[in-house]
């Protein structure tokens, strides 16, 4: 698969937690026919891309076995990949999962650790041929809430991202399957993620499509205590989207695919009429 044209808005990226634990839409569409039927409200309700998911990456979050992983993600990746040419992303750490998600359909290897899991998975990722998310992240799922510290997150962030990215390529990954993301709340305070959300331009600037993951996280509840649920976090993860549309990311994964659709309907014809 080729990455789509850059368009006049963000590509909209749909999250499928096919986990029981998952911080805000755990347990909700862990066996095959309820995951199936939120896929296609997501594409009806205007996602470009599905980012499914078989092992929950908040702080404290029990580690899956890759078996376990793959009975989670494969079924529902082959069935969509049947009735859909949406692209769809698998977001796994474990070059194995990658290797059966993207063997059943799935186009995109979404890593939270940006191929570092496993010494082997910038060459598994070359030999896949995939397109590959390489994401920051400070520590890892278990701990990184702990303390997390830096002198320049913005120069950090970008500095590991640019290392990351050539480690891929070192490795065979074909520059433009590479896409870049910040990683907000894995490993950052609030004023991290604040540093970040305001600097994206930043991280755009390095040359490679990025994306944006601040749907429904705990940095939005920081700022308006009142938005306690997950599910209740729809208003401050647009904000957070519109930012990054602003600063020109290239996708925006969202669980709420409506609200996201919406926002940036009116956000791009307003960015129109300015040009
Ligand atoms: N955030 C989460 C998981 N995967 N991948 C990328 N590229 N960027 C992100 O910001 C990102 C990600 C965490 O959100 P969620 O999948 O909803 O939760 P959980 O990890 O608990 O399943």
């Amino acid at each position: 698969m080729t990455r789509p044209a850059a368009p006049l808005r963000p590509l909209i990226m749909g999250v499928l937690n096919l986990t029981p634990d998952s911080f805000s839409d755990g347990g909700r569409f862990d066996a095959l026919e309820p995951a199936l039927a939120q896929a296609r409200r997501l594409i009806a309700q205007g996602a470009d891309l599905l980012d499914l998911g078989g092992e929950s990456t908040r702080p404290g979050a029990t580690q899956v076995s890759p078996e376990v992983e793959i009975a989670r993600v494969v079924p529902v990746i082959a069935a969509l990949a049947a009735e859909t040419a949406l692209p769809l992303s698998v977001d796994t750490m474990k070059p194995v999962v990658a290797r059966a998600a993207i063997t059943a359909g799935a186009a995109i290897w979404n890593d939270v650790t940006a191929l570092r899991h496993a010494p082997e998975a910038p060459d598994v990722a070359a030999e896949l041929g995939c397109q590959v998310v390489l994401m920051h992240m400070q520590g890892e799922p278990r701990t990184m809430q702990a303390a997390p510290h830096y002198e320049d997150v913005v120069a950090e962030v970008c500095q590991f991202l640019g290392a990351r990215a050539d480690a891929a390529m070192a490795a065979g990954v074909a520059r433009e399957k590479i896409w870049l993301d910040p990683g907000i709340g894995f490993g950052k305070t609030l004023d991290h993620n604040l540093a970040l959300l305001a600097h994206l331009d930043t991280v755009c600037a390095l040359g490679f499509p990025v994306i944006l993951g601040a749907s429904r996280k705990r940095f939005i509840q920081a700022l308006h205590p009142a938005a306690e649920a997950p599910d209740g976090r729809g208003p401050g993860s647009l904000a957070a989207a519109l930012a990054g549309a602003q600063a020109g990311v290239a996708a925006l994964r969202v669980h709420d695919v409506a609200l996201t659709a919406q926002g940036l309907a009116v956000w791009s014809a307003i960015a129109s009429a300015r040009a």
